[in-house]
């Protein structure tokens, strides 16, 4: 075997699956050494013997009934294993996710059966785990993931915290150290790649969730001291003292609605949510008049633009223009679709700000049809992990545990329902049950006739599901 796997490691490097110098990762991250396994599938006998090899980790005295390949480069593998064995494949498909409704994993199965885990590479461990929530969701039980390539950053540990065994062909030292006898790297090379294995450690993995999931099990009160934004801090300070989870959605176009609705709803709200750009007699006045608001009923100011752009054109969107969104905004929304550069950016627009501010990232949308599925979420998560301005993310479910961070939820109505433009409501306790720890509510409130009684309600039943919730 080992001489196999030395043999294996060097074709790995001449095919270029095993690449070094300066890369970047799809979150960002630089990195010295890139492993691509997509290439296999060029070489047919690589690809059968890689196959055949990391089979033989799975100890065959244990049964198996269901073999299921990580989206998308052990997909192939896994095909060829479970033909060869003779077990049957489940896939989990990695687009559907809007709401619990599409079909996830394709194949046939039975609650309760036994299902191994094929995945190319490791780095986090976020991608098995992610196809494992579905697994189990559907009764499926996993015990086992058969792995080529453990990056050693962190996510052996972080399944196996899961309760699931990992058995890898290669780690990237034992790899490093093939080529390295093999003559096919320079002990430089082998230092840089230990260097940085020495600092890259991921995170232990706060992102998804069942058992381990602390965030929701914990009232805000206690997580005030856990959020690394100061803002967010409050905000949990405010939800607690208020007895509060409100975002109320002001979508109205005239400043006067706005200030009315302020003055009516303030007390009973933690965030005002405004799209200024929908406002048609917008001057500096009305800024004024709801600030004071803002302090007299202490609530905070979102402007909900979703900033998506490159840096230095979002920085100029937050501080520039009419609206000069940085000096008046306490929260905005930010699209992660740009890449880490547009938190940089939106840092620089506060050069001259000395208030606190937030950032809630939209890492999952409300909208029917939204593209926000499957690894947008989880590399949206990732990205903006190491953001102190990170308050929080905007999504429609539990997607992550840090209970640092506050998840803010909309597409929130008293009865499931949808607008004709695509909105999907959820009710108050169905949403706090998806981890949402805010709701904006918009139109649910902004249509009713007696918008205070409406406020009423929403507040008492979120805050009674948040009851029942903490107290599970
Ligand atoms: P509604 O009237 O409750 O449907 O208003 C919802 C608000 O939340 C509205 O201002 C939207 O722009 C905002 N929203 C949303 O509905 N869905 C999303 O995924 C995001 C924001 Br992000």
């Amino acid at each position: 075997m080992e001489k196999q796997l030395e043999e294996l490691a060097i074709i790995l490097y001449e095919i270029n699956a095993i690449k070094f110098g300066d890369f970047v990762t799809k979150v960002g991250l630089k990195t010295p050494v890139y492993i691509d396994l997509r290439t296999i599938i060029s070489h047919p006998q690589i690809f059968r013997q890689l196959s055949t090899i990391l089979w033989t980790l799975h100890d065959v005295s244990e049964h198996v009934d269901q073999i299921c390949g990580v989206p998308y480069t052990a997909l192939p593998i896994a095909s060829l294993i479970s033909v060869e064995s003779n077990i049957p494949m489940v896939i989990r498909r990695k687009e559907a996710k809007s709401y619990g409704t599409k079909k996830l994993i394709e194949g046939k199965y039975k609650a309760g059966e036994k299902c191994i885990i094929i995945e190319d590479v490791i780095t986090s461990g976020s991608s098995i785990l992610e196809v494992v929530n579905d697994l189990k969701q559907e009764g499926l039980v996993i015990t086992e993931a058969l792995v080529i390539m453990d990056r050693e950053q962190g996510g052996r540990k972080n399944i196996e915290n899961s309760g699931i065994k990992v058995k890898s062909l290669y780690t990237l030292t034992q790899l490093l150290h093939y080529l390295l006898a093999a003559g096919k790297i320079t002990p430089v090379i082998v230092q840089n790649v230990e260097n940085y294995l020495a600092t890259c450690n991921t995170a232990p993995l706060k992102l998804l969730n069942e058992s381990t999931n602390e965030r929701l099990k914990m009232d805000f009160s206690s997580r005030v001291k856990m959020a690394k934004n100061q803002l967010a801090s409050k905000i949990l300070r405010l939800m607690d003292t208020k007895e509060s989870m409100i975002c109320l959605a002001a979508d109205l176009s005239k400043t006067d609605s706005i200030l009315e609705l302020a003055e009516i709803a303030g007390p009973h709200i933690v965030i005002l949510k405004i799209h200024v750009d929908i406002i048609e007699n917008f001057n500096e006045e009305f800024i004024k008049q709801l600030k004071d608001l803002s302090l007299k009923h202490k609530f905070f100011i979102m402007e909900d633009r979703k900033f998506a752009d490159i840096g230095n054109t979002v920085s100029l969107q937050y501080s520039k223009g009419i609206y000069k969104i940085a000096e008046w905004a306490d929260l905005i929304t930010v699209h992660s679709v740009s890449g880490p550069g547009i938190f940089d950016g939106l840092r620089k627009a506060l050069k001259n700000i000395p208030e606190d501010r937030g950032i809630f990232v939209v890492s999952e949308m409300s909208s029917e049809g939204t593209l926000t599925t499957g690894n947008y979420i989880t590399d949206s998560l990732k990205m903006s992990a190491t953001c102190d301005l990170v308050a929080g993310h905007v999504c429609q479910s539990n997607i992550f545990s840090d209970p640092g961070l506050i998840q803010l939820t909309p597409g929130v109505k008293l009865a499931k329902a949808s607008d004709d433009l695509g909105q999907q409501y959820n009710t108050p306790e169905s949403v706090v049950n998806a981890g949402a720890d805010l709701a904006v509510v918009g139109r649910g409130i902004t249509d009713a006739s007696d918008k205070l009684a409406a406020i009423l309600k929403y507040k008492d039943q979120l805050w009674s599901a948040y009851r029942a919730r903490i107290s599970h």
